[in-house]
């Protein structure tokens, strides 16, 4: 038993290693649950992203950090394999086929185990225990026998699926046991909460969508904005999309749809800038993804771009939080156009950006954003000319559905969710 009355359990701790020291990973869990980790003597045990390296408590930021080892078997068959290959594909209703593979799930349940046991040793009792996310759901059932009396939260970041897709997973009763443990269980929105309790109505549930920390994304000046309007070649319509490179978040798609509305003459005097962060590219595919929407970028760059003007403006790099603030208030259009997400922030943080309620949402009714943003063009990735229309919808955007988004999310921020699910723990 240990003495902290507030422990988080993540699969990440919120650092990256550069170099030789730590930094805080940007991230709106962080900023919501650090003040909270800081007024109840918490803790947060994660993984620290590097592979086999062991070790000790260390403190950053104010926060108590227990770092989980993982080594090169745990990394390929818990993350990359079971939690990414299996549970990935298949709650985002199996955009592609997900792989099931006992050695991936000995591993996952191993991995359990040792997040389990460190946080069993670091609460203290009576704590409550707030576990994150699908590569931890086996956490709350193991926590529980070995502290019957800690309180335990979880929450699912991602969707949870019907319960005829989740009747494929082999370990569908092990899973459903896992997170029995928990006294109350957290969803994105309705309907994956819907799915859940079609399986089990034993435990607690909520839905308690995700939100940003408003004040993270940092205000562009007028010359910012300016500047880089300028390095795309002033277009009239400046088109944007943020995403890690997942095949989740329909990043062809989108430039399917741009292409086809060059093609027919619809769209012109356009540039589009798509940002997409590197995302566990030793996975087969994500790399055929990647492939995918390089190829498309250079085609449609071949047909329509003029020497030193191309139309699509690609950076395959994760962006500082404190530039994307520039991207997102100077683009017209934000095109977030995922076949299934379970919230998508990057669509709620385009909209905080716009204070003056300029710039339009394309956004797909497929992430879960578009339940509370339901004033964006709203798009069905699956079908073309539902995205076409919607882009084109765009470019004359109705300032009034800006302004209600706007005002929505300043007011439900992250800090507003952690408190909401607390509160109901
Ligand atoms: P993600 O799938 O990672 O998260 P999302 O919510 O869109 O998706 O993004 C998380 C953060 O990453 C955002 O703050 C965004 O700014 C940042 N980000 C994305 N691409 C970036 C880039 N190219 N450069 C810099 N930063 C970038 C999962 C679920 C989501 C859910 C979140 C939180 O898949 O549906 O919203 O968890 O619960």
């Amino acid at each position: 038993m240990g003495d902290n009355e507030f422990v988080v359990v993540a699969n990440r701790l919120p650092v990256d290693k550069v170099g030789d020291h730590y930094e805080v990973s940007p991230g709106g869990l962080v900023a919501a649950l650090a003040p909270v980790l800081r007024a109840r003597e918490g803790c947060w045990v994660g993984w620290p992203g590097t592979i086999g390296e062991t070790l000790e408590p260390f403190e950053f930021g104010g926060i108590s950090l227990l770092p989980v080892a993982l080594d090169k078997d745990d990394f390929e068959g818990f993350y990359e394999g079971f939690s990414n290959s299996a549970l990935w594909p298949l709650y985002h209703d199996l955009i592609v086929q997900p792989e099931y593979n006992q050695a991936w799930w000995d591993r996952y349940v191993a991995v359990n185990r040792k997040f389990a046991e460190a946080t069993a040793k670091a609460a203290a009792k009576d704590a409550t225990v707030w576990v994150q996310d699908y590569q931890l759901q086996l956490v709350p059932g193991m926590l529980k026998a070995l502290r019957p009396d800690v309180t335990i939260g979880f929450f699912l970041h991602i969707p949870f699926p019907a319960p005829a897709l989740f009747q494929q997973l082999p370990w569908r009763d092990e899973i459903l046991e896992g997170l029995k443990g928990c006294d109350l269980i957290g969803f994105q929105r309705h309907t994956d909460e819907d799915n859940f309790r079609l399986l089990t109505e034993e435990i607690r549930s909520g839905t308690f969508p995700i939100s940003i920390d408003s004040g993270e994304i940092a205000a562009a000046t007028n010359e910012q904005v300016e500047a880089l309007r300028s390095a795309v070649g002033s277009p009239k319509h400046l088109l944007l999309g943020v995403d890690r490179l997942d095949y989740t978040k329909g990043i062809l798609q989108r430039l399917l749809a741009i292409e086809s509305l060059l093609e027919e003459g619809k769209l012109s005097d356009i540039a589009f800038v798509q940002i997409a962060t590197p995302s566990r590219e030793r996975i087969e595919h994500y790399r055929t993804t990647r492939k995918q929407v390089e190829e498309a970028i250079g085609r449609i760059n071949g047909r329509f771009g003029e020497v030193g003007r191309p139309i699509v403006h690609y950076v395959h790099r994760s962006v500082p939080k404190e530039h994307l603030g520039t991207f997102y208030a100077a683009a017209d259009i934000m095109l977030v156009t995922p076949f299934k997400d379970g919230m998508n922030l990057v669509a709620k943080e385009y909209v905080a950006a716009h204070p003056d309620a300029d710039g339009a949402l394309v956004l797909s009714e497929f992430a879960g954003a578009a339940v509370e943003l339901d004033q964006a063009y709203l798009c069905n990735p699956f079908d073309l000319e539902s995205v076409k229309e919607a882009i084109l919808e765009a470019t004359d955007p109705d300032p009034a559905r800006m302004r209600h988004m706007h005002d929505w999310v300043m007011e439900h921020d992250v800090a507003a969710w952690a408190k909401s699910f607390l509160e109901e723990l």
